[in-house]
């Protein structure tokens, strides 16, 4: 039985951070970062039958083309997936009443659409890109015992000596997307490559305002490592943690990105609010067609 300090339950028998009760969610859930998003999406649905928010977690659950769907807002950063994604799993695959884990799981499909920037000149502002890995420089993933069955340790070394990473800032740790997911949502007019998921947004991705950075070189050296097919396209802060957690319970997990900035070249949306438009379309059809 796991005990009431580990599996916070508010009164009303919700889960703790998210507010959310089982029958509340649905098994194909969509990942924004910012809570603003969520009703964006959810206008787009054909109804809505449940919205809830505590803190930064937005959550609109209806039903898109009859298909039905849960929104949910991480806020931002991997320390926040890890919030999400556990509370997410725990709804389907603990019994809340008798707080023990069910003996059937069922495996939820997890579809990030984020903002991002591009670490490549010809991957441009308002393109999207489908992480192919997410590789996480955040450390979040390091607190869980079984890493080693879901990361990839040769892209991983490459990778730690391409950089020179230094190990004060931990072992990055790389996580392949879900397959099966991937296969559904991917067309020819997205990019596919490496997300580096960072724990900050200046310093950890390299931006340097009124403090220097460990190491000044580094974007370069993103931009430049490749393994087999695969080069790092972009950088944003949960791609990584959403692989990381989904893969190690069971899930299936995608991120879908709009590039809103090309830190290659300098350049930046004219329109963020279209561009998130542009993805939010695309994706819902996507998922509405094949997933
Ligand atoms: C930083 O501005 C935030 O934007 C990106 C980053 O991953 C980070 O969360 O994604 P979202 O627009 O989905 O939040």
């Amino acid at each position: 039985m796991i005990r009431e300090s580990e599996l916070i339950l508010n009164p009303d028998g919700s889960i703790y951070h998210l507010n959310l009760k089982p029958e509340q969610v649905a098994t194909t859930i969509i990942l924004v970062g910012d809570q603003n998003r969520v009703a964006r999406i959810s206008a787009h649905f054909d109804t809505i039958e449940h919205q809830v928010q505590k803190r930064e977690f937005c959550t609109h659950t209806g039903t898109y083309k009859g298909k039905r769907l849960t929104v949910i807002s991480t806020g931002i950063g991997p320390d926040n997936i890890d919030i999400v994604i556990n509370e997410l799993d725990a709804l389907f695959n603990i019994d809340l009443e008798t707080r023990q884990p069910k003996k059937e799981l069922t495996s939820l499909n997890f579809i990030r659409f984020g903002t991002s920037g591009s670490l490549q000149a010809d991957i441009p502002v308002d393109g999207f890109v489908l992480s192919s890995h997410g590789l996480g420089m955040d450390n979040m993933l390091h607190s869980y015992r079984d890493i080693h069955q879901v990361t990839e340790k040769e892209i991983e070394d490459a990778f730690i000596k391409h950089t020179n990473w230094n190990e004060h800032k931990g072992r990055p740790y790389i996580v392949a997307c879900g397959e099966t997911l991937k296969k559904k949502l991917l067309t020819s007019e997205v990019f596919e490559g490496i997300t580096g998921t960072a724990p900050g947004f200046y310093g950890p991705q390299g931006r340097v305002l009124r403090l220097a950075v460990q190491d000044s070189e580094l974007n370069n050296k993103l931009h430049n490592f490749k393994y087999n097919n695969f080069r790092m396209t972009n950088l944003e802060m949960e791609t990584s943690a959403i692989y990381g957690l989904s893969k190690l319970l069971g899930h299936q997990a995608v991120s879908l990105n709009v590039i809103i900035a090309n830190r290659a070249n300098g350049t930046f949306t004219k329109d963020t609010k279209q561009a998130v438009e542009k993805l939010i379309v695309f994706g819902l059809n996507q998922i509405a067609k094949n997933v």
